[in-house]
């Protein structure tokens, strides 16, 4: 019959993630995996939630401002429950972060396990009336030898995560996860309730020809920033970049991945430490991008280098394709100069 034969071969998450870590030969326990697993259930749970949204009212405030000031939307709310209940419940972790919680959650020693997740379980928000694809942001750190999993366990370099991903939600949901070795986007299969290998190593482009700043911040901008941007935009040879911007970090950051170029969140004279929070926002991606073969800093440092003071503490974040994101960096450096 004409019919397409089914995949009788699917590489799911889960198996792909299985033969990563036994490919680590005796070290792997499977935790991991079993953590990924009650991750992959958070993101789906979220996609039938985002997408029901529209229909079952979802949509609008819930009467809550979160610990930003922020005004919370339903899903915002329901995303971080999920995901506080379903980490506790797979007795895989022992620390929590979440954009919605001010304080950490240190797991009771009857779920405790050796991993801490940091995450913004619902990233872009503001986005969600309007319909633009929205996201779930996520790092993993395995607790320091001999802790019995405190805040310091966080307070630590993004180089120290052991993976990290984003899920985004838009036409599908697409899981975007490194655990060290890579980067492999997987696409849910709704019908069969499984995140599938659509994306194999993915690796950005050395260069692109996309920009994605919210030049709205313009007046606001630090030299240079605004050296940099005219560069691209009055090129001395060569035609100008196109700009691009979402406004939602996820999307952002998975068009920049894919397509190359650079996406920029700068600390200016509005922001003086940028929007955007180190913890679960900046190390995730910092870690996705350099594992994807480009560069992601801010401005003067590497992100992952960055040791952080406090669990919601924000950073400036430029990152992308290589050559992009040198090319920014040469006009910080000619400003110390
Ligand atoms: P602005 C969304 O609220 C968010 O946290 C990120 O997802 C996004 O990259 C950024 O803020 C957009 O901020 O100031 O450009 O609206």
């Amino acid at each position: 019959s004409g019919e397409e034969q089914p995949n009788t071969d699917l590489i799911t998450l889960t198996r792909h993630v299985l033969s990563d870590q036994f490919s680590l030969g005796a070290t792997a326990t499977g935790d991991l995996t079993l953590l990924l697993t009650a991750i992959q259930t958070t993101s789906k749970f979220i996609a039938t939630n985002v997408r029901k949204a529209r229909l079952i009212n979802l949509v609008g405030l819930a009467g809550e401002t979160n610990v930003q000031g922020e005004e919370q939307k339903k899903l915002d709310v329901l995303s971080n429950d999920i995901m506080v209940n379903s980490l506790r419940a797979s007795g895989k972790c022992a620390v929590l972060v979440s954009e919605e919680l001010e304080e950490a959650v240190i797991i009771e020693d009857k779920y405790k396990g050796k991993y801490c997740v940091v995450f913004d379980p619902l990233d872009g928000s503001s986005n969600i009336d309007a319909g633009v694809n929205i996201g779930t942001i996520f790092g993993i750190y395995q607790i320091a030898p001999g802790s019995k999993g405190t805040i310091s366990d966080v307070l630590r370099p993004g180089s120290q995560m052991v993976a990290a991903g984003y899920t985004m939600y838009g036409s599908s949901a697409n899981l975007v996860l490194s655990t060290g070795h890579g980067v492999n986007g997987y696409t849910l299969d709704a019908s069969l309730g499984e995140f599938i290998l659509t994306h194999p190593d993915i690796k950005i482009p050395p260069r692109g020809k996309i920009y994605s700043f919210n030049e709205g911040n313009s007046m606001y901008f630090h030299e240079p920033v605004i050296k940099y941007l005219n560069s691209i935009k009055y090129p001395t040879n060569g035609k100008p970049y196109s700009a691009r911007y979402i406004g939602s970090m996820v999307a952002d950051v998975h068009r920049t991945l894919l397509y190359g170029g650079i996406f920029g969140y700068p600390d200016d004279k509005k922001s003086k430490r940028g929007k955007l929070r180190l913890l679960y926002e900046a190390f995730p991606m910092a870690f996705l991008i350099e594992q994807a073969g480009g560069v992601a800093t801010t401005g003067t440092k590497r992100i992952l280098d960055i040791v952080p003071t406090s669990i919601h503490e924000r950073c400036p974040v430029f990152l992308g394709s290589r050559e992009d994101v040198q090319d920014l960096m040469k006009f910080y450096q000619d400003a110390k100069a």
